[in-house]
């Protein structure tokens, strides 16, 4: 049988897609089939909660069926992109699971994204709609939505969460549940089931290059991907999952995520930041027994825990996911005895394959490795510079493939190049393979800036700011944060009497439409930048040189 493909995406080799369905790891069901199996004989069970919102089994089915057909009603088709930029609400779930229905495919931006994001994502996708809320704080949205549609010419439809206006769709009417007078719900069984080997969604890549990359998921990978994950984080129908980092996440969405609590019939909760306050309390509110945090958020539990005297019982919590950046063994050792739960660390990519350790892994191993790979189909090697394999306890760039983790990019036959070799994803990540397979990770080679977990390519951030006349140099590098892990530090070299200060850099990539979580937090204005021997710039320096400077008694911080 051929694999049906998508335009612009790297299919699977042919032999290797007829082994994973062999092996019944793709089940060739679209994705929405597993929820309407969870769903059956639990109608009346809560599926998603959302502040007062409580949505049963039963409802969430009767709403995604509904809304897939208004979606098609209003004159979308199956493989049209909605770009989704929707903060942890019940209309995140929904809107998701009525366009993996409909076969619609969502590209999953995040809350933080500015102009220079979505238009770049909007782009690619030629997406025809955007869905955001009216405002989140103090940002309007709904004014990023017009500007997208004004500057991408796909873009035809803005979808609003809120008082929608004339021109614009009410997600809060779309998502409705169906009612006798709507001619959609009869529809709803006659829309086609979409291709499980086409594309499911659109994850962004925390990639290196000057635009955000689109990965392109598909039904059959990502199914596979939440089983292994749902198995090996030990999800059942007592769980209750809260969402706390960003839902368009890879790690929140499906590994396993909510997607994976729906699908093993638990429950899951939504929550619009992961603040201690707020999530301590909903874990007592609501029983919640697993969630996933970032190191930097895992760390601000464990301080609010061990600083405040009167808290909310978290007992129901069993399992607490970390990942997303390096979790210091110190911190990981902390979790158990501080919130009497057990630590999963994983380490994943919106590219697919997913380590994590396992709940009844040795304390040693919990609290101080990255874990393995969540399937045994998952392949892993670890070279040296040369591409020659290194043996265990040797750290080295660690390339991977298998059923979840797709061939390239999307529409980035460059990028494919650099980051796919002959089927292998390299991650860049620099990482040693224990002789118990567990995975130890060292650090990376990719120009990137790991912000608590969000990624900042460099190379996006230098060619913005490029644009400002006054810097004739640009270098961005990581530096420490005591609480973010790595903060991001701007080195300039300036043109012949020109000058400029760190707010005025920030206001010019901020009216450049840059995310607010790329903005440099530190500048250093230098005479020369350092380059290696092939006239490359050299970060190793820099990055050693910030730190200096950060240092409490050094003498050279501006
Ligand atoms: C997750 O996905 P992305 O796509 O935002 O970022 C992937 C990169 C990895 O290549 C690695 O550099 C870093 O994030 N990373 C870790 C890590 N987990 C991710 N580095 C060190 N230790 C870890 N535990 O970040 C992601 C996706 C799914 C599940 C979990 C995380």
């Amino acid at each position: 049988m051929t694999t049906p493909t998508a335009e612009g995406t790297v299919p699977w080799p042919e032999e290797t897609a007829a082994r994973y369905r062999q092996e019944g790891l793709w089940r060739d069901l679209p994705l929405h089939a597993v929820l309407m199996e969870s769903a059956k004989g639990r109608e009346d069970k809560v599926a998603l909660v959302d502040g007062d919102v409580r949505i049963t089994f039963g409802e969430l089915v009767d709403r995604v069926e509904a809304a897939a057909a208004r979606l098609l009603d209003i004159g979308l088709r199956p493989d049209d992109r909605i770009v989704l930029q929707l903060p942890n609400s019940w209309q995140f779930a929904v809107l998701t699971l009525a366009c993996f229905r409909a076969g619609i495919v969502p590209v999953m931006a995040l809350p933080g994204h500015r102009l220079h994001e979505m238009r770049a994502v909007a782009e690619v996708a030629e997406a025809r709609a955007v869905a955001v809320p009216e405002r989140i704080k103090d940002f309007d949205h709904r004014r990023l939505a017009q500007q997208v549609a004004e500057e991408v010419a796909s873009v035809e439809m803005i979808m609003i969460s809120g008082t929608a206006q004339a021109d614009e769709v009410s997600l809060d009417d779309l998502l409705r549940p169906s009612a006798s007078e709507d001619s959609p719900k009869e529809k709803a069984g006659g829309i086609p089931q979409p291709d499980p080997d086409l594309v499911l969604m659109f994850l962004l890549s925390g990639g290196t290059t000057g635009m955000p990359k689109l990965i392109a998921r598909t039904h059959n990978d990502y199914d596979y991907n939440i089983r292994e994950c749902s198995r090996v984080s030990g999800l059942s129908e007592d769980t209750v999952y809260l969402v706390a980092l960003p839902a368009g996440h890879n790690f929140p969405l499906g590994c396993p995520g909510l997607l994976g609590a729906l699908f093993a019939g638990g429950t899951v909760v939504m929550l619009s930041s992961p603040h201690p306050v707020k999530a301590l309390q909903t874990i007592q509110n609501e029983g919640v027994t697993v969630t996933a945090a970032v190191p930097a958020v895992a760390q601000r539990w464990i301080d609010y825990v061990e600083e405040t005297a009167d808290l909310p019982d978290i007992s129901s919590l069993k399992v607490l996911q970390v990942g997303g950046s390096r979790f210091p063994d110190e911190l990981a050792a902390r979790v158990r005895p501080v919130l009497g739960c057990t630590l999963q660390q994983v380490f994943g990519m919106a590219e697919g394959l997913i380590n994590m350790t396992r709940l009844d892994d040795p304390e040693e191993v919990i609290t101080t490795t990255q874990g393995r790979p969540v399937s045994s189909a998952d392949d892993i090697r670890i070279v040296d510079p040369l591409g020659q394999d290194l043996p265990d306890g040797q750290p080295g760039s660690i390339l991977t493939r298998g059923p979840y983790t797709p061939r390239g990019y999307y529409r980035a036959p460059e990028a494919n190049e650099r980051s796919f070799v002959e089927g292998w994803y390299s991650s860049g990540d620099i990482v040693e393979r224990r002789p118990d397979g567990n995975l130890v990770v060292h650090g990376r080679d990719k120009d990137i800036i790991n912000r608590g977990g969000e990624k900042i390519s460099a190379e996006e951030v230098e060619s913005l700011v490029y644009r400002l006349s006054a810097i004739e140099m640009a270098a961005a590098v990581a530096m420490p944060d005591p609480s973010l892990g790595e903060g991001l530090c701007l080195y300039v070299k300036l043109r012949e009497g020109e000058n400029i200060t760190l707010e005025q850099v920030r206001t010019e990539l901020t009216d450049a439409g840059l995310a607010p979580f790329k903005l440099p937090e530190r500048l250093e204005i230098i005479d020369e930048i350092p380059m290696t021997r092939v006239g490359k710039i050299n970060k190793k320096a820099l990055r050693e040189d910030v730190r200096r400077r950060m240092e409490p008694s050094s003498t050279s911080q501006t």
